[in-house]
């Protein structure tokens, strides 16, 4: 469904917990100084909530967030809720009933002191992880079989259907100029594994222009240290992309700078969120990195087809960081509201 374009977009903003709280605000300072002519609606969507209505999301919101034309997303969790039913029930909600079946997770080396990695050759990094994100382990098929008693078995169901594998390696070959890595464990795997190798190489015979590269998740991951250049687009199931764009925040800084985009490329609709979560060891004290939810934010323009502003936003997250102007996650010495100042003054000058 494809709906009516707006002349301001419509953005529901739910910051949710914890760090989310810290760095929304942030995102949408730096969005305002980029002159984003945007409307947010904040909704009260987080733990506080849940407890006092028993509903992760009541209903009156979910009929919002279904119209909005993106949502701004911070960070879910709290320790006084189940883990898993509020997860559940709100972001995993949220990919799969808005069908939000890519999960893009940029990772880029905004200023080479942020690499762990020892030699300089190997910093140039700059890729991009396309995970699926409404099948695989997450959409929570199983159960538990003499639950609580030594006889226990335990069943996780990790589902791959033919639609959900062929439409996000669609989308990768898409979003990619010269080669596609697909990531699998196709040779432990065996059943969903040929159903992804299956459909790689039908997928790659219609983009004959770019090349194409297949990696067991193990190898991936020992390349990705070992030299994260030599990849520009990796396409992977949903566990195998959450771990892998942890292991590719690190390489360009930590958690506190990750961004990522939610998208359905069909129907437009997009949740824009910072990879970490509420961080509630940090959380509160105004030392949580904002980068990662203000690049969120310029994923989100980016989306909704405003391009210059998404590559003036990098452009000043850049420049801030390479300043030193940034958090101590970073190396630097603000708080998250200076870290927001600091890349909203670059966009007004
Ligand atoms: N922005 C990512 C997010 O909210 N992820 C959920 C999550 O990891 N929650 C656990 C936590 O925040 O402790």
């Amino acid at each position: 469904m494809r709906r009516k374009p707006h002349l301001r977009n419509h953005i529901a903003v739910l910051p949710c917990d914890g760090a989310g709280k810290e760095v929304v605000p942030e995102a949408i300072k730096v969005l305002s100084a980029a002159g984003a002519e945007l409307e947010f609606q904040d909704y009260d969507v987080n733990a506080d909530q849940y407890l006092r209505s028993g509903q992760p999301i009541p209903a009156a919101v979910w009929s919002d967030l279904q119209k909005a034309d993106a949502i701004l997303f911070g960070a879910v969790g709290d320790p006084r809720v189940d883990d898993a039913a509020y997860l559940a029930g709100v972001l995993l909600r949220l990919r799969f009933e808005l069908d939000l079946y890519v999960n893009l997770r940029p990772a880029k080396l905004y200023d080479d002191r942020l690499s762990p990695l020892r030699r300089e050759d190997r910093r140039k990094i700059d890729l991009l992880i396309v995970r699926e994100n409404t099948e695989g382990l997450y959409v929570g098929m199983g159960g538990r079989f003499k639950k609580g008693t030594e006889q226990e078995v335990a069943v996780q169901e990790d589902l791959n259907t033919y639609l959900g594998v062929t439409r996000i390696l669609d989308y990768a070959f898409q979003a990619a100029k010269g080669e596609v890595v697909m990531v699998d464990k196709a040779n432990a795997m065996t059943y969903a594994g040929a159903l992804w190798q299956q459909q790689w190489k039908a997928v790659a015979k219609k983009h004959p222009k770019i090349k194409t590269r297949h990696l067991y998740v193990d190898a991936a991951a020992m390349q990705l240290v070992r030299d994260p250049t030599q990849f520009e687009v990796i396409v992977t199931g949903n566990l195998f992309g959450d771990i892998l764009s942890d292991l590719t925040a690190e390489l360009i800084g930590g958690m506190g700078i990750a961004p990522s985009g939610n998208i359905n490329p069909e129907s437009k609709r997009g949740l824009f969120e910072p990879v970490h979560g509420t961080a509630p060891d940090i959380a509160g004290r105004g030392v949580v990195n904002p980068i990662g939810a203000i690049l969120s934010a310029s994923m989100m323009v980016r989306h909704l087809g405003h391009n210059e502003m998404a590559n003036a936003i990098e452009g000043a997250v850049e420049s801030a960081i390479r300043a030193g102007e940034c958090t101590r996650d970073l190396g630097g010495s603000l708080s998250t509201h200076e870290v927001g100042d600091a890349v909203a003054k670059r966009l007004k000058d």
